[in-house]
């Protein structure tokens, strides 16, 4: 018998069902960008061993990976579109499947959050129009201003949907059991969305429908590539990361949900304030999210600062199906059993989030037993 208190009433701790993936618990990893990738962006071994220690999630979502060489934007990202990179992954599916874990892999297009530094050829990033953001990236040169971005030419919008599907059939063969579409954070997907990123007057610029075109078309791309039951979208309607803003978020978003909904994709999840900061307060612009979740059938899987309480009350309210843990999943590994036993967490060290070794990677401890 265990000396601690099992509080583990909540169906946080029940299994769950999200379009074809049975999952153990309701408690999933958030994508979190750890940039540790090896050479060519290819996933290392090191980091099998670090999406093996947090198995115990219901579900794991990867961090955001780059569907082609054009998407990255950031230092030692992994990317999901060379072979090498297929092989690097496999080994990481195979490591969480063995411990009896889901993962799907986020899916990553950075649009005009790049920098000619990390682009083929010293190529400018591309966006919906050529909007400087206000922000500074990592080269490998140290902090460097970001740039005006060359906006994409309709021609080239297809590709960009290809390379979305293509993503998706690599993630397959890689073992993934699914996708997420990142479409939140200031990203490609997002800048289009947005009517301040996006100043196109061709179809995919102007109204609501034209600014969510690019990301149901890319949606319908994957969805016929693997499946809509393996299919999610990730949205942050009123974040303003990565410089991103709209005069009118709400009419966007419930159009964009109302579309994905009809699409019968496996699932919704809602970057519910700033990503990567405390839970904010609204802002003017800010809506009820809750009229999102109730436009979207499927699982709805919420994250932002949630702490045990909070997302046992998200339950008790069906205000989410699952919810998504970031930042407490990196210092702890055995994150579900530490909520199960309601246990503290231990700190995370905030030094060690980008780049390195296994320092404050790998090397975060599971608690002692009690039995031990
Ligand atoms: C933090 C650092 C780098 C990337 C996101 C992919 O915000 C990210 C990201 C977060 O979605």
């Amino acid at each position: 018998m265990s000396a601690q208190p099992n509080n583990d009433t909540s169906d946080l701790f029940q299994p769950a069902r999200v379009g074809a993936l049975q999952l153990a618990n309701r408690i999933v990893m958030a994508p979190l960008t750890r940039s540790r990738a090896g050479a060519g962006d290819v996933p290392t071994d090191l980091m099998a061993t670090y999406y093996a220690q947090r198995a115990d999630a219901g579900l794991i979502i990867s961090e955001a990976s780059q569907i082609s060489p054009q998407g990255k934007g950031y230092i030692q990202t992994p990317g999901i579109y060379s072979a090498e990179q297929i092989a690097g992954w496999k080994k990481i599916t195979d490591a969480v499947h063995a411990k009896g874990g889901k993962i799907v892999i986020q899916l990553w297009h950075v649009g005009r959050i790049s920098h000619p530094a990390l682009q083929e050829g010293g190529a400018l990033p591309v966006a919906p129009s050529a909007v400087k953001p206000n922000g500074w990236v990592f080269t490998g040169k140290g902090k460097e201003d970001m740039v005006t971005p060359r906006a994409l030419e309709l021609s080239e919008l297809p590709g960009i949907v290809a390379d979305y599907a293509q993503a998706a059939r690599n993630a397959l063969a890689a073992g993934f059991d699914g996708v997420e579409i990142h479409a939140a954070n200031g990203y490609l997907l997002d800048q289009f969305l947005r009517d301040k990123t996006n100043l196109r007057t061709d179809a995919y610029g102007g109204s609501v429908e034209n600014r969510a075109r690019l990301l149901l078309e890319a949606t319908d791309a994957v969805v016929a590539a693997i499946g809509k039951e393996r299919v999610g979208v990730r949205l942050s309607p009123i974040s303003g990361a990565n410089d991103i803003d709209d005069s009118n978020p709400e009419p966007v978003f419930t159009y964009a949900v109302e579309q994905l909904a009809a699409r019968d994709i496996a699932f919704l999840h809602i970057v519910e304030g700033n990503t990567g900061g405390e839970r904010v307060p609204g802002r003017p612009t800010d809506f009820d999210l809750g009229k999102l979740r109730r436009l979207f059938p499927n699982a709805y899987i919420a994250n932002n600062g949630y702490t045990r309480d909070m997302a046992i009350a998200a339950r008790a309210a069906d205000r989410a199906d699952l919810i998504a843990f970031g930042r407490p999943f990196i210092s702890n590994p055995d994150l579900v059993e530490r909520l199960r036993h309601d246990v503290p967490l231990a700190p995370l060290q905030t030094a060690t989030l980008y780049g390195g070794d296994e320092r404050g990677y790998t090397d975060y401890p599971v608690r002692e037993s009690a039995a031990a």
